[in-house]
């Protein structure tokens, strides 16, 4: 790590705010409002980043390292100012000078809006790679869009989730830069012409009667911990080609230039919310290739003005890594531009492309998996489109030399076939790298999923296990631990996570122990409160937390754990002395807007909750929550204060996970499946120190090849889950309509449309879940052993440090340069 250059006077940072606040809103710093006093400490905040941030791209353009372009649809970054005092590392310092002004941090920290523009942990973990690489030094850009509305805010009203737009930009973002100076057209539709250039004896290919946009770049600067590189997430905004002038245009260019205006004002408006899930929208794709031809056109240009203009090494200073399929038709744009733009021929333009781009996969999900109809792709970028199916011939005919006569080899590999461009077969075949992003994932990937491409290409495929940042999710979101840590081994932890090791030998001292548990019972009362502002719910921070929070989805399986709830209560209730140690079930989940029966959960979960939590005859024993509008920020609060950690998936369908690794982190215990980065948790924490249950992901596997298992049977034999299953539609938990949760009902016990019955082995599952939570019941109830555990989860998180992931991908993928800077 290269030593930190910013000198922090607290007098000239002080009089920063006050002169920010005069000169932004003509107020005093006692006048303003809380917006106003939070733009103000920004400001004095990227004040300090700034000459690192021009030192940092002055050092790549004089030291010419290899740079990797992360490209990715979502970045779910959170807040900044908190984050960025951390990474300069004058978090402390900044919060006393504002104290001495009379201002409190947190409820400064308060007033930012999160970034939300991502979905869950694809856009998180594109967020934590930033903050490792820099922290790393290592070059790096993230591409991305600067959707005007992020991911939208959940309020629950009446139970319901009600998607509220997210207007994050409203009163600007103090830590953004327009770089007007990069900007790009775009084009869209139209058709190619193509003739014969007699002079060069080549074929020329000319996109014409297009509507284009101009994408416009904001940097926003990401701080490496504790050293001078600052590098940029940079973001793309769409403005119109002509801001044009009605006069002045005949009828056709009137159409156009509003066309082209509508296209600009839509291309960047809104976050798509699915998590998961592809919708296959026309602006979907829009907004794809509309960030990925920027981006690629950027770091083209940049390459060549270090470069003499010779685009023909590229691979040597700059590689592309696409964050699943939704960038890959960068493929196709990179040999445009090589092609047309530069004057290669296809051979050259091949050999460079499939030395830059790289592919990471993120899920087996049928119904995630890109494929966009022929007669949408070719409309929107008919120049594209000649280009991947070129790709596809090409392509097509390596499978037939590598295997004669066997169609069902080309059905399942070809690019583009069954009038579809597959983007996932398009980022394997042009890639140099594939990878998976946990163990299991990558080894399904090359068995089941992608068996033949492995078997075509083993060389690509490697796996990468995801990771998560330590300064965001242990040193901000629960500064107690953090500092009872660096009070015992010092701060090395920070940057090199897997020195929590070294506190193993405190699982042995009861004074630590007491410490560890005290400070997890103070981060408890933390949430605790929270939750009282936010829902008006008490609850008991002596209980057990017990907290399930990420996007809701069907496989992610928040049904079995409402439903596990619901058959607890029924059992407190038949015996009202049951001895359990109290729990309070934290839930906290966005559904996708259209996604009906992850609404429909959400409902039932809040049902389930104002029943049990206004039943006073069970003294409180359970209690269930709903954390409205779960995000990074208030994720931050929830991970702190969790005892046990749900990672209930079914079995083989979550690629990795990383709210796992935040919980582990922050001393919970996990309660899960052997699904994803569970199964390397567990390698970890020893099998002792988890709660497993459950199907393995072999035995999911196999029951869905066989077709499936029948739910009727346990219906049928077992009256604890009959009951519950009654339940859902006998109007006890929906009194004023007893129909309310039949399709929950349904989806459990019928084959509908083609989908087996309990798709997610939900009722298959239930008893061994059951079993695992009375596991938990008893497990906490011993105090020694509990702290532990959990104490044992945290130390042993050092694996899951996004900087593990990230050198990896640095050295075994991207073969990059660390590149310290100095600041002059
Ligand atoms: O569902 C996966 C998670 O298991 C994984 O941890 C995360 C980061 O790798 O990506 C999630 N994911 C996958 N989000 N969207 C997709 C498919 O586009």
């Amino acid at each position: 790590m290269t030593d930190t250059a910013v000198s922090f006077s607290k007098e000239e940072f002080k009089k920063k705010v006050v002169s920010n606040c005069k000169s932004l809103y003509r107020k005093n710093i006692d006048e303003a409002d809380k917006q106003q006093v939070f733009q103000s400490v920004a400001y004095a905040v990227k004040d300090l980043i700034i000459d690192k941030w021009i030192a940092t791209h002055k050092t790549y353009d004089k030291e010419d390292p290899k740079v990797v372009y992360y490209m990715s649809m979502e970045f779910l970054m959170g807040r900044a100012l908190g984050n960025n005092m951390i990474n300069l590392t004058k978090y402390n310092e900044i919060k006393e000078a504002l104290e001495e002004l009379g201002l409190d941090i947190n409820v400064i920290e308060d007033q930012e809006p999160d970034a939300a523009l991502g979905n869950g942990g694809l856009g998180r973990l594109a967020a934590c790679f930033l903050d490792s690489l820099a922290t790393l030094e290592y070059p790096a850009y993230g591409c991305g869009i600067r959707y005007k509305y992020g991911m939208f805010k959940q309020e629950i009203k009446d139970g319901y989730q009600v998607e509220v737009p997210d207007n994050w930009l409203k009163d600007g973002n103090p830590f953004e830069i327009k770089r007007s100076e990069y900007k790009y057209e775009v084009k869209f539709g139209g058709y190619v012409r193509s003739y014969r250039d007699e002079a060069s004896g080549r074929d020329i290919f000319v996109q014409e009667d297009y509507r284009s946009v101009i994408a416009v770049p904001y940097d926003l600067p990401v701080i490496g911990y504790g050293n001078n590189t600052v590098n940029s997430l940079r973001i793309w905004d769409a403005e119109p080609v002509n801001t044009f002038n009605l006069s002045s245009f005949d009828k056709g260019d009137y159409q156009k230039a509003i066309e082209e205006e509508n296209l600009a004002k839509n291309i960047v408006e809104v976050l798509y919310p699915n998590d998961n899930h592809y919708a296959g929208k026309e602006l979907r794709l829009k907004q794809q290739y509309f960030f990925v031809s920027a981006s690629v056109q950027r770091a083209v240009d940049r390459y060549k003005s270090m470069h003499n203009g010779d685009v023909r090494k590229l691979y040597e200073k700059v590689t592309f890594q696409l964050n699943d399929t939704h960038p890959t038709v960068a493929v196709a744009e990179l040999m445009r531009i090589l092609m047309d733009e530069n004057g290669l021929e296809w051979d050259e333009a091949w050999d460079i492309t499939t030395k830059t781009v790289a592919y990471t996969n993120h899920t087996i999900m049928a119904e995630a998996l890109e494929k966009w109809p022929i007669e949408l792709f070719s409309r929107l970028l008919p120049r594209i489109y000649q280009i991947v199916e070129e790709i596809n011939r090409r392509f097509v005919e390596e499978i037939k030399a590598k295997y004669p006569g066997d169609q069902e080899k080309v059905r399942k590999m070809a690019v583009i076939y069954d009038g579809q461009v597959k983007m996932a077969h398009l980022a394997i075949c042009a890639g140099y790298s594939v990878n998976g992003v946990a163990k299991l994932h990558t080894e399904i990937l090359e068995k089941q999923e992608l068996k033949d491409f492995y078997e075509m290409m083993p060389e690509k495929f490697n796996n990468k296990t995801n990771g998560i940042t330590q300064r965001r999710f242990l040193l901000h979101a629960n500064p107690l631990l953090a500092d009872w840590i660096t009070d015992k081994i010092g701060d090395g932890w920070i940057t090199d996570l897997k020195q929590l090791e070294k506190l193993l030998v405190y699982v042995n001292d009861e004074k630590a122990r007491q410490e560890f548990m005290q400070i997890k019972h103070k981060n408890k009362v933390r949430l605790a409160k929270y939750i009282k502002e936010h829902n008006g719910i008490d609850v008991n921070p002596d209980s057990i937390f017990d907290v399930q929070v990420k996007r809701l989805h069907e496989y992610k399986r928040q049904l079995l754990n409402i439903l596990h709830i619901m058959y607890l209560y029924n059992e407190i209730k038949k015996n009202p002395d049951m001895d359990i140690v109290p729990r309070t079930f934290i839930f906290g989940a966005k559904a996708a807007a259209g996604y009906k029966i992850a609404k429909q959960t959400i409902k039932l979960i809040n049902n389930v909750a104002e029943v049990i939590n206004n039943d006073e005859s069970i003294n409180g024993k359970i209690k269930v929550v709903f954390i409205e509008n779960y995000r990074v920020s208030n994720a931050e609060i929830i991970f702190a204060a969790a005892d046990v950690s749900e990672q209930i998936s079914t079995a083989s369908k979550e690629a990795s996970g990383t709210g796992n690794m935040k919980f582990m982190l922050n001393g919970a215990m996990t309660l899960g499946t052997m699904d994803g980065a569970n199964v390397e948790i567990v390698q970890e924490v020893g099998a002792d120190n988890a709660v497993i249950f459950g199907l393995s992901s072999d035995e999911v596997i196999r029951y869905e090849n066989e077709g499936g298992y029948d739910p009727m049977e346990i219906f049928n034999n077992d009256q604890d889950i009959r009951e519950v299953l009654m339940e859902l539609i006998n109007g006890k938990y929906s009194k004023e309509d007893p129909e309310m949760f039949r399709d929950i009902y349904n989806s459990l016990l019928n084959t509908q449309e083609g989908r087996r019955a309990d798709t997610y082995f939900i009722l298959k599952d239930f008893c061994s879940y059951a079993d695992a939570q009375k596991k938990i019941d008893e497990r906490y109830r011993d105090e020694k052993s509990w702290a532990k555990t959990v104490m044992i989860n945290s130390f042993k998180a050092g694996k899951f440090s996004s900087d593990r992931t990230i050198e990896e991908y640095a050295t075994e993928i991207w073969k990059l340069t660390k590149t310290p800077v100095k600041v002059q």
